[in-house]
């Protein structure tokens, strides 16, 4: 199966999906063997990953790599958060064909400039793109793809950079009439009620996807109500990972021995496991002479 197909059916089908976020091959391949259906390949995350901020630090050559790696460790559909497009119509138009290339499923990108800033830092003196100059991003966009299939949201900033339900619902209807597959609408609040009112008035124009991360106390019942398509648990593994780094560093820092810490660490042999070492040592046996 296709996974611009799956991710075009998570995003359509009635039932609201959930995709988990993964900033490299081990994490992309932990998300699919937990079930989930879809990644979503954070550029908080990735860039976290790599060392840098999320501000187009890291190139869009040097995401392309993690994204690499990610698709080849997996078989379910990732979804980039390609963030502004990494420039104007025509760089965005490239990503998706090099997107296209490494069998990545979709790209969300968001009404933002480059180099953009994550959307809970300094958000109300974010500048917006100009509603025109995304639109023919969006068509730029549907356009270079091959496949039918592939996905691109269009992610509305309105509400993050303080502005109210008649500007993202302008944004929104704009991108939709430019051909997004679906809107991502984004709130920093710790409540749904920015999310609330959009859904009541945008009905069922266009899928909707979500990013509670503020917002994680609302029932995900509640969304699934107001008929949010897909739902992004945006930067989980990232935040799991930190904490437990800096839990085992400290405590191998401070013990200079590792009796406390191997009990509490993934062994060796699931390390192989997840690598598929056994994989190679079948094939060894095949293509090797004189084992
Ligand atoms: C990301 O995961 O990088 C996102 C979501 O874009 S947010 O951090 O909420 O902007
Ligand atoms: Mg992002």
């Amino acid at each position: 199966m296709k996974k611009t197909w799956m991710l075009r059916q998570l995003i359509q089908s009635k039932k609201m999906a959930f995709i988990m976020e993964a900033h490299n091959g081990l994490s992309a391949k932990i998300v699919q063997e937990s079930g989930f259906k879809g990644i979503w390949a954070s550029g908080l995350s990735m860039s976290a990953a790599m060392g840098v901020r999320d501000n187009n630090e890291a190139s869009w050559t040097q995401v392309m790599d993690v994204l690499e790696f990610m698709s080849d460790a997996t078989s379910i559909p990732i979804l980039l958060d390609g963030d502004t497009g990494y420039g104007n119509f025509n760089n965005a138009r490239r990503l998706v064909k090099k997107l296209e290339q490494r069998q990545i499923a979709g790209v969300c990108i968001e009404d933002k400039m480059f180099p953009k800033t994550n959307s809970f830092i300094n958000a109300e003196s974010q500048p917006l793109a100009d509603i025109d100059e995304f639109c023919g991003k969006i068509k730029s966009m549907k356009d270079a793809q091959m496949d039918e299939d592939f996905v691109v949201v269009a992610r509305v900033e309105a509400f993050i950079t303080g502005r109210g339900q008649e500007e993202a619902f302008k944004r929104a209807e704009h991108y939709r009439q430019s051909g997004a597959d679906a809107i991502l609408i984004h709130s920093k609040r710790s409540d749904i009620s920015e999310i609330e009112s959009f859904m009541k008035e945008w009905g069922d124009r266009l899928p909707i996807v979500v990013v509670p991360t503020t917002y994680y106390k609302t029932p995900t019942s509640r969304l699934q109500e107001l008929g949010v398509s897909l739902v992004i648990w945006a930067n989980h593994n990232l935040r799991a990972s930190i904490e437990a780094m800096q839990r085992i560093s400290s405590q191998i820092l401070q013990d200079a021995n590792l009796l406390r810490v191997e009990g509490s660490v993934a062994p060796l042999e699931e390390v192989f496991r997840l690598q598929d070492a056994e994989e190679l040592k079948l094939a060894e046996q095949r293509y090797l002479p004189f084992l």
